[in-house]
């Protein structure tokens, strides 16, 4: 994204946001390796931080094992849609199979926080709504807060 400041040279503008990272299904740990790698080749991004990974009991209905969560910063000019396509389409190349809601998975990306941006589509919801409902989330936020700039 860029506009033109007033004295005529382009600005770029970039957002922080926030993405969860789960897993529990498989090699936990070398599916949540394999996603900050791809986040990090992503265009016009960067990975400004990364949490601790944290051993959490599953949320949900379905019977599951537990997941290994954690969050990254980021820092990037894609806008929320097209950020939200290349998160589906890297889930997908740690062989993702959507079947219930809230069941078990390699690997889930979800957008956390977009800036201070709110909206409530359906295939795009920011803040997500469960950010208040996991500790897990709210603890890994908090520390990468003090990396933005
Ligand atoms: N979508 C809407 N808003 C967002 C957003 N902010 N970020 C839509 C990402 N996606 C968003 O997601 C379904 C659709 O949600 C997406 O296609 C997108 O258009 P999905 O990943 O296919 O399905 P899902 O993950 O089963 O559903 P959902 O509602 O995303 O569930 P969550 O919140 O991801 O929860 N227990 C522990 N301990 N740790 C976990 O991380 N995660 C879940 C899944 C359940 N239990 C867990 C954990
Ligand atoms: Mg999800």
């Amino acid at each position: 994204m860029s506009r033109w400041s007033s004295t005529g040279h382009p600005v770029t503008w970039r957002e922080w946001v926030y993405v969860a990272l789960g897993s529990n299904l498989g090699d936990r740990e070398a599916h949540l390796a394999a996603a900050r790698h791809a986040l990090a080749g992503l265009p016009r991004t960067e990975v400004a931080a990364a949490s601790t990974i944290e051993e959490t009991a599953p949320l949900g209905p379905p019977k599951q094992g537990s997941y290994l969560n954690q969050m990254v910063l980021l820092h990037t000019e894609l806008e929320p849609a097209r950020l939200l396509t290349e998160l589906l389409r890297i889930e997908d190349t740690r062989g993702r199979k959507r079947g219930t809601r809230w069941g078990p998975r390699t690997l889930d990306l979800d957008i956390v926080r977009y800036g201070t941006r709110e909206q409530a589509d359906a295939d795009l919801q920011l803040p997500h709504p469960e950010l208040g409902h996991r500790p897990f989330w709210q603890r890994e936020l908090a520390e990468l807060e003090p990396h933005v700039r």
